[in-house]
C-alpha cells in the first residue's frame, strides 16, 4: 500500500536510501538531484498539456476555435523533458504544433485558450491562433507555420546570446519533415560554423502530414544528418520523460559551455491526426493503438506510483485540479472581448485609411 509522504526532503532521503544499492538510472539520478515534488511537477505539466489539448479538440468541434489546430497529444514527454533543462535567460522557438512547448515553458493557459478563441486577451491578442503562441517575457518566441523557417531565427538569437555573452541557450523544436528543407541545412551549417549555443530538437513522430518518414527522407536516422556538418548529435527515446530530460540536459550543457550546437532526434508519435481535420488514411488504427499502449504520460504515472514517489490518489487529485484549471481557461476565453478594429492599424498590420493620412504635397 502507498504511504502519503511528508516533506520532499524526507521523501527524497528515504527513497534514496532504499535505492542506494540499485543501478543508477535516469530515474534514480533525477530523484537524487530534483526530489520527489519536482518529479510530480513534470507529471502535472504533461497532464496539463494533455487535458488542455483534449479541451481544444472539444472546442474546435463546437466551433469555438477556428482555423488550424495541430495537437501534440502523445508527444508531451519530449517537450516537458527538454524544456525542463532551460533557465529563464534561455530561448524557445517552435513550429505550429506549439501548445505543449508553450505550457512547458510556463505560459498561463488562460491567454492560450483565449488566443485559440481569437480574443483580445489571447497571448497574441487573438491574431495568431493555434500556430502562433508567443510570450516574449518568457523568451518564448513562438510557433511558426512555415516549416523550417524558425530554425534560422533560432540561429539569429543564438548569435545574439554569443555576441552579448548572455550565457543563454536557444532550443528549437521541429518535425522530421522539416529536416528535408533547405533552412534546416543552412541553420545547422551556420550554427556549427559559429559554434552557436543552439539545441536543435527534432521531434520525429514518423510522419510529415500524411507522408511516412521512409517516403519523405532519404536518411531515416535524422540525427545522422548532423554528420554533414561535424555536429554533435544523438537519437533518444522521446517518450521517456526522464531520459529526455537527462540527455537533452547534456546537449544544453554542451551548447552553453561554448562547444557548439547539438542535434537531438527524439523518437515519438502523435496520437491524433496531423491537424484537427485529418482523416488519417495513411496509417492503420492498429498502428495508432500500438503506440497508444505505450503512452508516455501513462508510463510516467505508473513509474511514479510503482516507485512510491506519489500515490495514485494524489495524482488523481492533480488531474481533478487540472480539469478545473482548463475549464476556467474556457470560461476566461468565452468571456473575453474580441479585438477592436483599431488594433489592426495600431499594430501596423494594415496602413491607416488614406483619408486619415497627411500627404506631403512635394511628393504628389
Ligand atoms: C515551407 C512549407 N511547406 C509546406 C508546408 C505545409 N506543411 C505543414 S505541416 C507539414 C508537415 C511537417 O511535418 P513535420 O516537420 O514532420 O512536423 P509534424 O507536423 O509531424 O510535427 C507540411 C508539409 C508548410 N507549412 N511550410
Ligand atoms: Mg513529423
Amino acid at each position: 500500500m502507498q504511504k502519503q509522504r511528508g516533506s520532499t526532503k524526507a521523501v527524497t532521503s528515504a527513497t534514496q536510501s532504499v535505492r542506494s544499492s540499485m543501478t543508477s538510472t535516469p530515474f534514480t539520478r533525477a530523484l537524487e538531484h530534483l526530489g520527489a515534488d519536482q518529479l510530480v511537477e513534470y507529471y502535472r505539466q504533461m497532464m496539463l498539456i494533455r487535458r488542455f489539448e483534449e479541451k481544444c479538440q472539444e472546442m474546435y468541434t463546437r466551433s469555438k476555435i477556428g482555423g488550424f489546430l495541430h495537437l501534440y497529444v502523445g508527444e508531451e514527454a519530449t517537450g516537458v523533458g527538454a524544456i525542463s533543462n532551460l533557465q529563464p535567460q534561455d530561448h524557445v522557438f517552435t513550429h505550429y504544433r506549439d501548445h505543449g512547448h508553450a505550457i512547458a515553458r510556463g505560459l498561463d493557459i488562460n491567454p492560450l485558450m483565449a488566443e485559440l478563441f481569437g480574443k483580445d486577451t489571447g497571448c497574441s491578442r487573438g491574431m495568431g491562433g493555434s500556430m502562433h503562441f508567443a510570450d516574449v517575457t518568457k523568451n518564448f518566441w513562438g510557433g511558426y507555420a512555415i516549416v523550417g523557417s524558425h530554425l534560422l531565427l533560432a540561429d539569429g538569437v543564438a548569435l545574439q546570446c554569443k555576441m552579448q555573452k548572455t550565457n543563454g541557450v536557444v532550443m528549437v523544436f521541429f518535425g522530421d519533415g522539416a529536416t528535408n528543407g533547405g533552412e534546416f541545412y543552412e541553420a545547422l551549417n551556420f550554427a556549427q560554423l559559429w559554434k552557436l549555443p543552439v539545441v536543435f530538437v527534432c521531434e520525429n513522430n514518423l510522419f510529415a502530414m500524411g507522408t511516412p518518414l521512409e517516403v519523405h527522407s532519404s536518411v531515416t536516422e535524422i540525427y545522422r544528418k548532423a554528420n554533414a556538418f561535424d555536429m554533435k548529435s544523438m537519437r533518444i527515446d522521446g517518450n521517456d520523460l526522464l531520459g529526455v530530460r537527462e540527455q537533452v540536459g547534456e546537449a544544453v550543457e554542451h551548447a552553453r559551455s561554448g562547444k557548439g550546437p547539438v542535434l537531438v532526434e527524439a523518437m515519438t508519435y502523435r496520437f491524433r491526426g496531423h491537424s484537427a481535420q485529418d482523416t488519417q488514411k495513411y496509417r492503420t488504427k492498429e498502428d495508432v493503438e500500438k503506440h497508444r499502449s505505450a503512452d508516455p504520460l501513462e508510463a510516467y504515472r505508473k513509474l511514479l506510483i510503482d516507485e512510491e514517489i506519489c500515490p495514485a490518489s494524489r495524482l488523481d487529485a492533480i488531474d481533478v485540479q487540472i480539469d478545473a484549471e482548463v475549464d476556467a481557461s474556457v470560461e476566461f476565453a468565452d468571456n473575453s472581448p474580441v479585438p477592436g478594429n483599431e488594433w489592426l492599424t495600431d499594430a501596423g498590420i494594415y496602413a491607416a485609411p488614406l483619408e486619415t493620412l497627411t500627404v506631403d504635397p512635394t511628393l504628389v
